[in-house]
């Protein structure tokens, strides 16, 4: 299991956390989400082998929002 932290912005109410938790979290592989909406950080556990970092980032822009950094 895989543990990151992704900086994103645009994330501005509980509606928005609640987006990008449920995008993720639905992802194969992804077994925790925590959205840090203050510091802006989404923390996320996933199995590497079924999903791949770009791929969440991927689905995480997709939603509407931007990874700032990596
Ligand atoms: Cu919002």
């Amino acid at each position: 299991m895989m543990q990151k932290v992704l900086k994103v912005e645009g994330m501005t109410c509980q509606h928005c956390v609640q987006t990008v938790s449920e995008t993720v979290g639905k992802m194969a592989g992804v077994q925790k989400v925590d959205v840090d909406l203050d510091r802006k950080e989404v923390t996320i556990e996933f199995d590497e082998s079924q999903t791949k970092l770009n791929e969440v980032s991927a689905q995480i822009v997709e939603a509407g929002f931007e990874i700032v950094g990596n």
